[in-house]
Parts: C-alpha cells; structure tokens; sequence
C-alpha cells in the first residue's frame, strides 16, 4: 500500500486572507504530488526561502530546507547542489530579495545554469516591511519611504534573465493556479537553471498594479531567442498598459554547473540519495 504524502504542515497561515501567495503555495503542492505520484520522492525535493511574505512558504510546505536570508536564497541553493546535486532544489524568492539585495547572484545564475528553479513572489513591492519600492516597482509609486513616488523605472527581469543566458524563463499569474502548476511542472524538470515570475498581486501595498488579469495572455512554449526578446519588450512592469504574455517565455539546451564541473558529474552519478 502506498503512503500518504502530506505536503502541507500544520503550521498556522499568517498570510492575509485571500493573498495570492495561497494559490503559489497551492501550484506548488499539486507539482509535487505530480512528481512524487511519477517517482520522485519527497526527500529529493529541498527548498529555500529568502525573507518577507513569500519566504512563509518555507513554514507550509512539507519538504526540507533552509529558511535563508534575505537576498540569498542564490547562493543557498547553489550551496545545496553543490553539496548533494541530486537534490530537486527550489528557490522561492521576493522581487525585493532577488532584484535588489540578491541580484548579483540574480545575474550569475544564467552563467551557472545549475539544475534548479527560482520562484520569484512579484508583488512589485517589500511587502514584509510594509510596501516600500523594489526594483520592479512602477514609477511615481507613492509610499512611506518615497513620499514624493518612486523616481526611477522599472526594471524588467525578463529581460535581464535573457541576457544573463538564463536556460529556462517563465511568467505564471499566482491566481491561475492549475497554469502556474503547469509551469513550475516544466521548470522543475528543465534541464539547467529555471526562473519562474509569478506575478502576485498584494492586498495591502502598491494597490494600484493589481489586477492585471486583463492585459495577461497564455503563449505556446517559445525556444526562439528573438520571439523572447520580442515577448519581455511587451510589458515594461510600469503600468497597466501593454500586454502580458505568460507560459514559457525562453527554453534552450546548455550544459548544467553539474555537466561542467567533472567533481560534481561524479557526485551526482554516485546518486548519493539512493
Ligand atoms: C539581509 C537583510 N536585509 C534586509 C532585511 C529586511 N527585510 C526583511 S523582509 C524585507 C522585504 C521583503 O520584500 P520581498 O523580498 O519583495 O518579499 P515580500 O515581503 O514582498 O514577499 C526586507 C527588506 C533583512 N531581514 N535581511
Ligand atoms: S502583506 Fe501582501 S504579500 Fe504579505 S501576506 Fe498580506 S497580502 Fe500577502
């Protein structure tokens, strides 16, 4: 007979009621019954969180790993596959964590391409610390740190993943929940470094980007390197205007950190966890 698999813990949800990050928490769990269902086990999978709302997760999910620090959530899962690289290792991280404190590691990540995926809680905005701008946030944004509104542009990560020679590069909505699912599904099992934006509306702060819904569109898995380009160029993260495509916006073939690195070819052909 076989066993139950209990994915969510019994720890109290702090989140608001109704935050979007439920339904990441959600896609996630359906990914991993998915898996485990296929053959994975559930001790292959480790996490890592940074800190802010989205890092709750690490609390609610029933898998091991690190509640790490804020902006590192790279660099602890490089450290886990660089330990043990037969590990399913997944990165759920903030936009203020990734873009701002962790970016250099944001960058590297594509030149690594070690065999994980990053998940970023894109709510535009430090949502833990009470709304102050990230690199994501939309210009003019007007909040307790900046009273006059943000000065400067948005960055746009999909872009800066493209050119950072990112493997694998996805958009999901957090409330479409069986599409996110779908997505992570196919990150999880690239090949080679995995970054999934999930978009995910904040009830408290910056009010003014939720809701998008309206200018987000699905598209067919994309290896063209021109269509992504062309694809990131279609939403500048400023404002409701423009049109946001989601699914797989970049997919390519290249060798993985393990495939390069003959020390951890050997680890990982040792499958240490079997
Ligand atoms: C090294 C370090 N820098 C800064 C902080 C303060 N800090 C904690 S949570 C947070 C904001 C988190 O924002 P984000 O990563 O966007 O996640 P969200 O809360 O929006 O999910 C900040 C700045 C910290 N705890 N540690
Ligand atoms: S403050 Fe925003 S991101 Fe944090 S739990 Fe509440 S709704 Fe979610």
């Amino acid at each position: 007979m076989s066993k139950k698999i209990e994915l969510r813990t019994k720890n109290e949800d702090t989140w608001c009621p109704g935050c979007p990050n439920h339904s990441i928490l959600e896609s996630t769990k359906r990914v991993l019954a998915k898996l485990i269902s296929k053959g994975y086990r559930q001790e292959d999978f480790a996490m890592v969180t940074g800190i802010g709302c989205h890092a709750k997760i690490f609390d609610y999910l029933n898998i091991s790993g690190i509640y790490g620090l804020h902006g590192r959530v790279l660099p602890t899962a490089l450290g886990m596959k660089l330990g043990n690289p037969n590990l399913t290792v997944l990165g759920f991280a903030g936009d203020g964590d990734t873009y701002a404190e962790g970016m250099a590691h944001f960058i590297h990540a594509g030149r690594y391409n070690a065999d994980m995926t990053l998940i970023v809680h894109d709510n535009q905005s430090f949502s833990l610390t009470t709304g102050q701008s990230t690199p994501t946030t939309q210009q003019g944004y007007k909040n307790k740190a900046e009273p006059l509104g943000e000065f400067n542009n948005p960055l746009n990560p999909i872009k800066l993943g493209l050119a950072s020679g990112m493997s694998f590069i996805a958009r999901c909505n957090a409330r479409d929940i069986e599409h996110t699912a779908k997505i992570l599904e196919k990150a999880v099992r690239h090949k080679g470094f995995s970054f999934v934006e999930i978009i995910q509306d904040c009830l408290i702060f910056n009010l003014e980007v939720n809701n998008k819904d309206d200018l987000m569109y699905k598209i067919s898995d994309n290896k063209s390197k021109d269509e992504a380009e062309r694809l990131a160029e279609k939403w500048d993260y400023n404002n409701k205007q423009g049109q946001i495509p989601l699914g797989v916006i970049y997919q390519e073939k290249k060798k993985t950190m393990e495939e390069k690195w003959p020390q951890l070819s050997a680890l990982k052909n040792r499958k240490l966890l079997k």
